[in-house]
């Protein structure tokens, strides 16, 4: 045991020893003739603590946190830029209509006319333009179909038309009712000819007109009732009442009456007082 420890003291001397002379070789110099042997002494006291070391270096980034919650509203920003130009807008209504403007200037004085003749002349204007209306207002309410009319004839005071549809007399008499009028009553040798040429320009041979007995056997009226006068047409040997059955009567195209039975159906002239157009 105690050659051990000689053992190990003299290799720690060596130690020493050549430390020494590398690292200090003038002290080795001087102490080159002594040899210590060094023996670890007890642990010491602790020392004081030290001062405080520099800042470490920056430790490594952490992992990213949770997801926070929402946060409370900011503030309200201040206003922001104008923005660019809309769009053209789609048009207006109308507007109110202005004010009346000012009177013109006087215009140049007129050229004197002879305002009675003009009068005159606007007046019998007046006359046709009123006449020319009811004439219009009465075709366009008797005549349903202008095919069937052949043509008209006017008086002074009457109308005259030629009903081209075959009827009996009672429904010819309708007809001419229906519209306003009567069947055609020849009361005078102008009227009893305008009729006459009216069936020829036709060219017809008989039409209903507006005389009959039928109330009365042998005694002829007119279609509104009033009685024969002085005038006839009756042709020779006419009203003969034939076969006891003739209480119409039918004028031909000579102007010349005659007495027919009212069950035959054949043309009829109407007519209709302009009074009453
Ligand atoms: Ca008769
Ligand atoms: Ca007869």
């Amino acid at each position: 045991m105690k050659r051990d420890l000689v053992f190990v003291v003299t290799l720690i001397s060596l130690a020493f020893l050549s430390l020494f002379r590398s690292g200090y070789p003038q002290h080795i110099a001087e102490e080159s003739c002594s040899v210590q042997i060094l023996v670890p002494g007890l642990k010491g006291d602790a020392g004081d603590k030290g001062e405080k070391g520099a800042l470490g270096r920056p430790g490594r980034a952490g992992p990213p946190g949770e997801k926070g919650s929402v946060g409370d509203k900011g503030p309200k920003g201040s206003i922001g830029r104008h923005g660019k130009i809309g769009p053209i807008g789609s048009k207006g209504g109308k507007g109110d209509g202005g004010d009346v403007g000012p009177r013109g200037p006087d215009g140049e004085p007129g050229i004197p006319c002879e305002c009675g003749q003009l009068r005159k002349a606007f007046g019998e204007m007046d006359i046709q333009v009123t006449q020319l209306t009811t004439e219009l207002k009465f075709i366009k309410n008797a005549l349903p179909s202008p095919a069937v009319v052949a043509g008209m004839r006017e008086t002074d005071s009457k109308i005259y038309l030629l009903v081209k549809e075959e009827k009996k007399y009672i429904d010819a008499q309708s007809y001419c009712q229906g519209r306003g009028g009567t069947l055609s009553m020849p009361k005078d040798e102008t009227t009893n000819n305008m009729i006459a040429s009216y069936i020829n320009q036709a060219a017809l041979t008989r039409v209903f007109i507006g005389i009959n007995d039928l109330e009365k056997e042998g005694q002829f009226v007119y279609s509104d009732r009033s009685p024969m006068q002085t005038f006839n047409k009756w042709r020779g040997g006419e009203p003969n009442n034939a076969y006891d059955d003739e209480d119409c009567v039918e004028m031909v195209d000579s102007g010349g009456w005659n007495d027919v039975s009212c069950h035959l159906t054949m043309y009829f002239i109407c007519e209709f007082d302009k009074e009453n157009v």
